[in-house]
């Protein structure tokens, strides 16, 4: 065997892979395969599959099955060299539950490298679509999960986060009372992660602690299933579920399927799968403790890693573990590249004037404030959307400018606070990190230099980095984690944006000016 890793991404629109060639500290292959394009039979629209109630969005696993079987047949046809590759694993979409039947475990074990794994594993789900993060009709299910605990504080305390409709328990939850019956044929549920870790191993995978904590299902602190939790969830979820393990465990050889039909070798070994969150910290070199990425994106994300488990009082933000130990932090802001985009069109600017507004404006904006909850918002939560002035002439179109982005870097470091520790840099990424003068106002207001950092598939690499790391742990050589990423995710330091002169004092005070101003749109707009 060579010294070939390979990550694989499940996300939302496509299946994605990373193939690492460690030895050499490069990535040897990069490949992706979007699902509505090369698998049109399942009739997805951007991955999912939406019914007549849009809250509904739901995806059917099949569909991630063939994928797969897709991705190891282009990977081989594209002469990679499969025999090489010496562990797999990989991310899923989080939150997203696939209901299997008891015929799974056998069809699992005796797949027929001649027959696709599509048609193999045709019968085997109790449930033909599993309900994705994207699906938001569980608020009932929500509000009676986190009655039974206590409160969204209380239920946060315990699994890390409040209850939220798009994880997995509450998803649980509504199965078992709207199809009382496909609940109990269910004989096990799986994350899209751990189902396909299941594939590649050729048995039910366990259910790693990074993605495990998106469920509102697992004691957080003691890493084990939250008895209370699973019982306020659903009569008999215990005997449905897999364990729980750590995100470096190797769950076992690959499947012969895959060795007969892909030339891998029989020893590749399969370490467990993570979360997409978890797999693309480590691929954005969050691998130690203290350390910060936001992503600008259409919804904007703050990811931090914490040695200790801190979860929030407010709820609002999610603690998962992280691959690299210790925990992590995913808080996520809805009014993103939206926001900043309907403020631009709004003035009839383009970015290149957006950027021009911000480099006109000084740090404070003369005490101007825009809250651009243009959509509901989810941190602060705001389910009426709407815009707040607050010294801020509607007309002013470079203060405008200004104003969403510092609401946007405002809001991040109050609503991350909780978290307790001082940040000592952030990594940027994402399509709002090209513009140097928004990193600028992140570098002002969060008091910190700012690393751009340009990632594609961080998940799938992250996870390729995941599969090194435990490999060489198993061989009882357990390397740093800054020697297993640092080659993949190193930061240029000439390029940080650094804090302006005296901007530090002027965004201290700003802040709880902000917060009051949050408060009162609160007040306001809270139904
Ligand atoms: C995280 C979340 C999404 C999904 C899909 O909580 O819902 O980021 O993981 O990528």
């Amino acid at each position: 065997m060579g010294d070939l890793y390979l990550g694989l991404d499940s996300s939302t629109q496509s299946l994605s892979a990373v193939v690492v060639d460690f030895s050499a500290r490069r990535i040897l292959k990069e490949a992706s395969l979007n699902f509505d394009q090369a698998l049109p039979g399942y009739e997805t629209r951007n991955g999912v599959l939406r019914g007549a109630d849009p809250a509904v969005v739901h995806a059917p696993p099949l569909m991630w099955a063939e994928a797969l079987d897709r991705m190891m047949a282009l990977l081989k046809a594209e002469g990679v060299p499969l025999g090489d590759v010496r562990a797999i694993s990989g991310s899923g979409q989080q939150h997203g539950s696939v209901y299997w039947n008891a015929t799974f475990p056998a069809a699992l074990a005796g797949l027929d490298p001649r027959r696709t794994l599509k048609d193999q594993l045709r019968g085997c789900f109790s449930r033909d679509t599993a309900p994705v993060w994207m699906d938001s009709s569980t608020s009932a299910e929500c509000a009676e999960i986190q009655a039974e605990l206590g409160g969204a504080s209380a239920l946060a305390e315990a699994t890390g986060s409040a209850a939220f409709e798009r994880f997995t328990g509450p998803q649980i939850r509504k199965f078992f009372k709207t199809e009382p019956a496909a609940y109990g044929a269910t004989a096990g549920i799986s994350l899209v992660s751990s189902f396909m870790a299941s594939l590649l191993l050729g048995r039910v995978a366990p259910i790693d602690h990074g993605d495990g904590a998106g469920m509102n299902l697992m004691d957080i602190r003691r890493l084990q299933w939250h008895d209370r939790a699973l019982n306020a969830t659903a009569p008999g979820l215990a005997a449905k579920l897999p364990p729980v393990v750590p995100p470096w465990t190797p769950a076992g050889a690959i499947s012969p399927y895959f060795v007969n039909k892909y030339g891998l070798h029989p020893q590749a070994s399969v370490v467990v799968w993570s979360g997409d969150n978890p797999s693309s910290a480590i691929g954005t070199g969050l691998v130690e403790p203290g350390m910060v990425a936001i992503s600008l994106g259409t919804s904007d994300t703050y990811f931090g890693t914490m040695a200790e488990c801190r979860t929030d009082p407010r709820g609002e933000g999610h603690v998962f573990v992280s691959p690299a130990g210790g925990y992590m932090t995913l808080i996520c802001f809805k009014n993103g590249s939206l926001a900043r985009e309907q403020v631009k069109d709004a003035f009839g600017l383009d970015w290149s004037g957006f950027a021009a507004a911000l480099a006109a404006t000084p740090p404070g904006n003369n005490g101007g404030i825009l809250l651009p909850w243009f959509d509901p918002e989810i941190v602060p939560r705001v389910l009426t959307p709407g815009v707040h002035r607050f010294n801020l002439a509607s007309t002013d179109a470079p203060a405008n400018c200004r104003a969403v982005v510092e609401a946007q870097m405002m809001s991040m470091k109050l609503h991350s606070q909780w978290m307790g520790f001082p940040r000592s840099s952030i990594r940027a990424t994402g399509g709002g990190a090209k513009s140097r003068e928004i990193l600028q106002v992140m570098a002002d207001v969060m008091g910190c230099p700012v690393y751009p950092f340009e990632v594609s598939k961080s998940a799938a690499l992250g996870a390729a980095l995941r599969a090194v790391h435990a490999c060489h742990r198993m061989a009882g050589k357990p390397p740093a984690w800054g020697e297993v990423a640092g080659a993949f995710t190193q930061v240029v330091a000439a390029e940080a944006l650094r804090p302006a002169p005296g901007s530090a004092a002027v965004y201290e005070a700003m802040l709880p000016r902000y917060a009051e101003c949050e408060s009162r749109a609160l007040g306001t707009c809270r139904t």
